[in-house]
């Protein structure tokens, strides 16, 4: 350990000359990965005694993804060792920020449910709770994108890096999950008990990642799970090799869907795979009779996908720990707690019933008995068809995750206000007039030490200097900022740490991509997965009506903007591939023409991911938040770019809505129709896309130049995304809104004119951006779902 530069300057220089191969960085990497293990071994090692010594209530949140970024650079920061390092390592003649750009990201997660669960375990950790994340150690992670010919392309993408593992691995910790299997009856000791034959045993190998919260205070763990071929008797009922080749797949790569649903068996056996190999764990190591689980344990489960730990825990409880059913639902419904992060059709998560069937024989099993039982207590009720449709678990051959999820459990979530309301009044009506009580909201948050104090180093120094370093711990002490925003000095600092942050994006995009960005203009950022509802045809389309709006009237000759896209479409989500190629065909042909050029720059940022986002967030004017009202749960991307002094031009959707009531509408471009008003046009199917074509000019010519091709190489590509505006009715209200959508953004160009203004309502938003932090989230979930002691800090 050390304590100043220079203890640490020495300390570094002789491990790496120990290595003897010279001041490389890879050198350097390696040794400042190995020194910042070696400091945290210690805590760790002493935060998981304290929780064993005092019998500490642990939290266990399950999740198929954990999005969680480059890991070095987040340590040293947490360590509170990061400006001492870098200090040091530039007195040395080696850039900190160019070490860490060896590091590569573990992608294992497709966008914000699994980068909320990496913000989580952050949270919890610095805020010394004994939680911890159980996830999958795929071995690919998101697939790399490049652009070829403007289509995205995939390529896989290898995190594990043999060398400097970030995590360990715990050969004492291996359990095993059977799949398959027949199921019987046998006469046991005390009476009939089921019994699986021959299973399929696959061995799960857990990797333990440590996660260091703020201060270096508390060491938690992330524990990943990898699938390998099982010591046990194999039953042969196949061939080996297949067994070998279907194992190795179960952790081999993250499914790359993202509010879609992927039905697919190998993602079942994931899914398995994570709630069995996590359960018999923490039934393992706990050192507390089973019947007082929920005393000790809470099981977060992050969306559906680990919603099979519901019949899992029943399994164990029964079959294994002897419990009867009963005693088994009441303890399992007490310990199992469930998150909703979506309401969209098609991500909602159901199984065929003979897959599981065949896959999970006692599962079903279980299920079934669940379903029966429930519907069961439900024979009093004079329900309606539609209603018992709603409240079955089982349906029409096939099993309804989230019903199963919200019955197993005793709390359930939504990740926003309007969010939950939306649940309980709509989406899940029936089932929160059964269980009033389980419903709840807990709007998301942000690590606010990774999207401000890391991504944004210099605006932190800015904050601190100001107010202090209170809000690093006390993240809603940003509030103080308001009393600068009318602070000219404070101001200006503002605006010079805005232009260092887009100088530093410009560089990183001229290296790796070789495009040149104008400084002085106004960086509009739109960045997040592609979807339909995430509305990125509306922002493409819009600067096309730009475009004709500057080649047709030589009165209009905006401020320059640059139009910076990223995010990555699933695989198979045709559509969303259709509007990638779009924007990168708008964007040549705009970028291309010397006139609009010096208006308009349409930046399409390849691979989004967490080490761009990074980039990117900071250096923001605009935060493009344009769902259409009611489809995005939440969003967090919205809450990082407030957080960094970028203004949001959005909808009141997700959590826009508590955005906009935290900062004031004022300081901010609100445009768009309400959630209830898309509701209504659904239900009703009174929405017709034709009326406002004909109502209105510019947008009739702009579909008018679609339809005959202009805005394409070939005709093909625009052929698919005319077709759903027109044919399909416009599912995402794209040209009802676009109007509005157009005049927020004059609104923007206006506010823009007056830079001293603009830079006051971006501190507003800095200010105001404190109740985003993930720290107030995870209080909320502590105090009101988990009920978790804070241990006392070790350092
Ligand atoms: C996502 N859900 C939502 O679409 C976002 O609005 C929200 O911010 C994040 O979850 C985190 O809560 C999903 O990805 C999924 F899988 F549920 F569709």
């Amino acid at each position: 350990m050390f304590s100043s530069k220079e203890e640490f300057k020495k300390i570094f220089v002789t491990r790496m000359e120990h290595k003897g191969m010279g001041k490389t960085a890879e050198l350097a990497y390696e040794t400042l990965w190995e020194m910042t293990q070696e400091w945290i071994q210690d805590r760790w090692y002493r935060t998981s005694q304290l929780y064993k010594d005092n019998n500490e209530k642990q939290l266990y949140y399950f999740s198929i993804e954990f999005l969680i970024g480059r890991v070095l650079g987040q340590n040293l920061i947490n360590l509170n060792f990061y400006d001492i390092v870098k200090e040091g390592l530039d007195e040395l003649g080696l850039q900190l920020s160019e070490i860490e750009e060896l590091e590569t990201e573990p992608g294992l997660g497709n966008g914000g449910l699994g980068r909320l669960a990496a913000c989580f375990v952050d949270s919890l950790a610095s805020l010394g709770l004994p939680g911890n994340g159980y996830g999958l150690r795929y071995k690919g992670g998101l697939f790399t994108q490049h652009f070829v010919n403007g289509y995205q392309t995939e390529q896989p993408t290898q995190w594990i890096q043999e060398k400097h593992n970030v995590d360990v691995r715990r050969e004492d910790l291996v359990v095993e999950v059977p799949y398959y299997g027949e199921v019987q009856l046998v006469m046991g000791m005390d009476g009939l008990k089921v019994k699986v034959e021959k299973p399929e045993w696959v061995k799960a190998v857990p990797y333990d990642m440590p996660v260091v919260g703020a201060n270096g205070g508390t060491v938690n763990t992330l524990r990943l799970w990898q699938a390998e071929v099982s010591d046990r008797p194999f039953p042969g009922h196949k061939d080996y090799a297949v067994y070998e080749h279907e194992t190795a797949k179960i952790t081999d790569r993250l499914y790359p869907d993202d509010s879609l649903e992927a039905g697919k068996i190998l993602r079942l056996k994931q899914q398995y795979f994570l709630c069995s190999a996590s359960l018999q764990t923490i039934l393992n190591e706990g050192s507390f009779s089973i019947e007082e689980l929920p005393e000790n344990v809470a099981i977060q489960i992050n969306d559906t996908h680990p919603a099979l730990a519901v019949p899992e825990l029943m399994r164990l409880l029964i079959d294994d720990y002897a419990l009867s059913w009963d005693q088994a639902w009441d303890i399992t419904t007490r310990t199992i707690s469930y998150t909703n992060h979506t309401i969209l059709e098609e991500a909602m998560e159901k199984w065929d019933r003979r897959l599981i069937q065949t896959l999970l024989p006692r599962i079903y099993m279980v299920i079934e008995e669940i379903d029966r039982r429930f519907k069961e207590s439900l024979q009093e009720q004079e329900l309606d068809d539609e209603a018992l449709h709603k409240l079955s678990i089982i349906e029409n051959g096939v099993i309804k995750m989230a019903v199963l999820a919200v019955v197993g459990s005793y709390k359930v979530n939504g990740v926003a206000k309007l969010h939950t309301e939306i649940l309980k009044k709509r989406e899940m009506k029936e089932l929160s007039e059964q269980f009033p009580n389980k419903f709840h909201n807990k709007t998301n948050g942000i690590a606010h030490r990774r999207w401000l104090l890391k991504a944004n180093h210099e605006l932190s120094g800015l904050i601190t200097d100001t107010i202090g370093p209170q809000w690093i711990k006390e993240p809603e002490r940003l509030s103080e900022l308001h009393y600068f925003s009318q602070n000219h000095s404070f101001l200006q600092d503002f605006q010079a740490i805005k232009s260092l942050k887009k100088e530093q994006l410009i560089h990183h995009l001229q290296r790796n991509q070789n495009v040149i960005v104008d400084q002085d203009s106004i960086f509009d950022i739109h960045i997040k997965r592609f979807h339909g509802y995430k509305r990125q045809l509306m922002n493409i389309l819009h600067i096309q009506m730009l475009y004709d709006r500057i080649k047709r009237d030589p009165t209009y000759r905006p401020y320059p903007r640059t139009f910076f896209f990223g995010g990555k479409a699933a695989p198979s989500y045709h559509f969303a591939k259709q509007v990638i190629k779009m924007i990168n065909t708008v964007a040549a042909k705009v970028n291309n023409d010397p006139l609009a050029r010096k208006h308009l720059h349409v930046v399409f940022v390849e691979n989004y991911n967490v080490t761009q986002a990074e980039y990117m967030i900071p250096a923001a004017d605009v935060s493009e938040q344009i769902s259409t009202a009611s489809k995005e749960a939440s969003g967090t991307g919205n809450m990082k770019l407030m957080m960094n002094g970028a203004l949001t031009i959005g909808t009141f959707d997700g959590a826009n809505v508590e955005i906009f009531e935290q900062v004031g509408e004022e300081n901010a471009f609100v445009f768009g129709m309400l959630a209830e008003q898309v509701m209504q046009h659904e239900k009703e199917k009174s929405y017709n896309p034709k009326s406002i074509i004909d109502s209105d000019p510019e947008i009739a010519q702009l579909m008018e130049e679609l339809i005959k091709g202009e805005w394409t190489e070939g005709k093909t590509n625009v052929d698919f995304i005319v077709e759903q505006l027109l044919e399909d009715g416009d599912p995402y209200f794209v040209l009802k809104d676009i109007r509005s959508y157009s005049k927020a953004h004059e609104q923007i160009l206006n506010a823009y004119a007056h830079p001293e203004k603009w830079a006051e309502m971006c501190v507003k938003n800095i200010a105001a951006s404190g109740y985003f932090s993930s720290d107030r989230t995870i209080q909320q979930y502590s105090d009101d779902v988990w009920h978790l002691t804070k241990i006392p800090s070790l350092y």
